[in-house]
């Protein structure tokens, strides 16, 4: 990160806006004026969108409630129903036949659903639901593989009023059963396992296992049997999705519910404890994930192809996978496998057959289809594509240069879309055809989104680095923390007595204002644009019976952005770093096994116990210490660490 940010610092390329024929921003004036409208009338202008932008079963009258805050809400006295908006309102006008989804399965398997047929299987789905007990109110944990049931599985949930929990598929079974105690979810959605490498990742053993303790709240398992792995079956609990579905009711009135009403939550690491559930709205999340489709992608439903190739147990995959491409009425591309897979060439293809026109995705996977070669996408036909987005965490500029002339042919503008899963959508980002591009800035806010840097004391920063703040409520905010408002308050606004929302990034602004990111201020990692909290790790190691401590810090790595470090004390019983490294796949899931571990006899520490964790981290980054050790406990430690050999 620090190699990656001192390069950002000297980065002044500039790529002028390319032209786009109608877009919806298509020059810094369109965003001026657009900023404008905002400045004159902030509540009104978002109230406006909101009017034009979503069809209500109850128009609203309170614009932006302020008067608990930072509780805030949005557009409160009014009424819709997502499924409404992604679904019926595009049937409605029309467009029944148009492709809501193409979905592509590792082996090549294709489906086209239609937005009629969708909105069907999300009716049956939505009766099942009823059937199965699950009332509006209600948590369902959805817990699947990248198919098109999983978008059916969501929207039926929003349909009847419950609100969803996806958990990434690759979380282990003790991280799926925090997350349904948390929620107290009521039924878990899941299949039998997805694809993966060629091979199948059978999904459902670890909701059996999850299930076996606690959880006393789940009623049912209801289990798409896709892989067609055998899976154990639990007579009364489990029920199966594609029986259930055809004996029920295509037809399921969406019920009305309040703008407030959680539509959902998502899981996502902090600097301390487990895991936090980020709740969001139903009208304030929806309304701007259908703006910023519009503006950020240019998004043209009726003639783009959008393919995001996050997957749904993210942010990403919300708001750009789901919600977004189908409120807009647009097809959206779902790949299930693994984008490597059978070679780096999948990608291109997909994109050459689906003539794929707005591709989004994550700079770790860039950087991995860099090292595979130019003769991968060298071999596909790319004219399709139109605008490339990126997200998740920092583009290196070389990764940026590479999108830019191999994939785009210097043709297609390079949105660097900053946010988080607390916002809900983009925040930062330059609006392709009307903004002058960066390699590595996010360049400006969307016109509504008000940021600012502020330096320790909340003073605002106009040259050089601070914190990212958000100044102003916006409607696609957090609304909080499922079950815990004081954690809201206490990690998002305290710092500042409530004036501003913390990002927890810090970032820079050059002389064109343009904002630069330069990553996590706090314990959180981004791993291959995964978010991990180094407390989480370092809880999942301390859990093991040999462990007697662990410190995790950060190192930059080429591929993955960041990787893990583990300095690791052990009790008396001697473990082995593979081990460890299975440990925490178990306890949280592969992608938070540590890539380095050192064997350790102590950890630095202050006087006071605290571990020196920016001194570990000076050291995997091969640093001179530049901290004062003299409060070190014991120096010697250090010297120890230093001459012990990473595993
Ligand atoms: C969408 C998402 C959020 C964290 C965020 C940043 C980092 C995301 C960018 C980025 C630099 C970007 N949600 N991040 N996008 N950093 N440039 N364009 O990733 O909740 O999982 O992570 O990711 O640190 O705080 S997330």
């Amino acid at each position: 990160m620090v190699d990656m940010i001192e390069s950002v610092l000297h980065e002044d390329r500039v790529f002028k806006a390319a032209v786009g024929e109608g877009a919806c921003f298509s020059s810094m004036g369109d965003y001026h004026a657009m900023c404008r409208r905002f400045e004159e009338d902030y509540e009104g202008t978002w109230a406006d969108l909101a009017r034009t932008h979503l069809r209500w079963r109850e128009a609203f009258t309170q614009d932006l409630d302020d008067s608990n805050p930072p509780f805030y809400r949005w557009f409160a006295d009014g009424a819709l129903n997502v499924a409404e908006n992604c679904l019926d309102r595009h049937v409605q006008a029309g467009l029944g036949e148009r492709t809501a989804i193409v979905w592509e399965g590792e082996q090549g398997e294709v489906r086209h659903l239609t937005y009629a047929y969708l909105l069907e299987q999300v009716c049956r789905a939505a009766n099942v639901m009823h059937s199965l007990g699950v009332e509006a109110g209600d948590r369902v944990v959805i817990y699947m593989p990248m198919i098109p049931e999983t978008a059916i599985a969501m929207l039926a949930c929003a349909r009847i009023g419950a609100t969803h929990s996806v958990v990434f598929g690759a979380f282990s079974s003790s991280s799926l059963r925090d997350r349904i105690e948390d929620a107290a979810a009521r039924l878990v959605i899941t299949a039998d396992g997805g694809a993966r490498r060629g091979g199948v990742h059978a999904l459902k053993p670890f909701v059996d296992e999850a299930l076996s303790e606690g959880c006393h709240t789940v009623e049912h398992l209801l289990v798409v049997k896709h892989a067609g792995c055998d899976v154990s079956w639990k007579a009364g609990r489990d029920c199966d999705w594609h029986s259930l579905l055809a004996e029920s009711s295509p037809e399921c009135a969406a019920i009305a519910l309040p703008s407030e009403h959680p539509l959902f939550i998502l899981y996502t690491s902090g600097s301390t404890g487990k895991p936090k559930g980020i709740v969001h709205s139903t009208a304030g999340y929806l309304l701007w994930a259908r703006l910023t489709m519009l503006w950020s992608f240019d998004y043209r439903p009726d003639q783009d192809v959008f393919w995001c190739t996050a997957d749904v147990g993210w942010i990403t995959g919300h708001t750009y996978l789901i919600y977004g491409p189908l409120v807009c009425g647009g097809t959206t591309v779902m790949y299930e496998g693994v984008p490597t897979y059978p070679d780096a060439g999948r990608v291109w293809q997909i994109c050459e057959r689906l003539s794929v026109s707005v591709f989004y995705t994550a700079p770790t996977a860039i950087r991995a289809l860099i090292k595979a070669g130019d003769v991968w996408p060298n071999r596909s036909d790319l004219s399709s594509l139109r605008v490339l987005g990126t997200v998740g965490e920092p583009i290196n500029p070389e990764a940026w240069m590479w999108y830019y002339r191999v994939i785009g042919k210097e043709r297609c503008p390079i949105v660097d879309t900053w946010w988080q899963t607390e916002t809900g959508g983009h925040m930062l980002v330059p609006l392709p055809f009307a903004m002058a591009t960066k390699p590595g800035s996010a360049a400006l806010p969307l016109p509504g989104i008000q940021v600012e840097i502020v330096d320790e004391e909340g003073g605002k920063v106009s040259h050089g680095g601070g914190l990212l703040v958000v100044t102003k409520p916006w409607p696609s905010m957090l609304r909080g923390v499922w079950g815990d408002p004081a954690r809201y308050v206490e990690t998002y606004w305290n710092l500042f007595d409530g004036q501003y929302y913390i990002a927890g990034d810090g970032a820079r602004r050059d002389g064109d204002g343009y904002f630069w990111i330069m990553g996590r201020v706090d314990d959180v990692l981004n791993v291959s644009g995964h978010r991990l909290g180094t407390m989480e790790i370092e809880s999942a190691l301390v859990s093991h019976h040999a462990v007697a401590e662990a410190a995790v810090v950060g190192r930059a790595d080429d591929l993955k952005g960041e990787a893990i470090c583990a300095f690791v004390v052990l009790k008396e019983s001697r473990v082995d770093a593979l081990t460890l490294r299975k440990h925490v796949a178990a306890e949280i899931g592969p992608i938070a096994k540590p890539d380095d571990i050192y064997l350790v006899e102590g950890l630095p520490k202050t006087r006071s116990g605290k571990i020196m964790r920016r001194l570990l981290r000076d050291i995997v980054m091969k640093r001179d210490i530049v901290q004062d050790v003299s409060t070190l406990e014991d120096r010697a430690v250090i010297e120890h660490i230093l001459a012990t050999p990473v595993q």
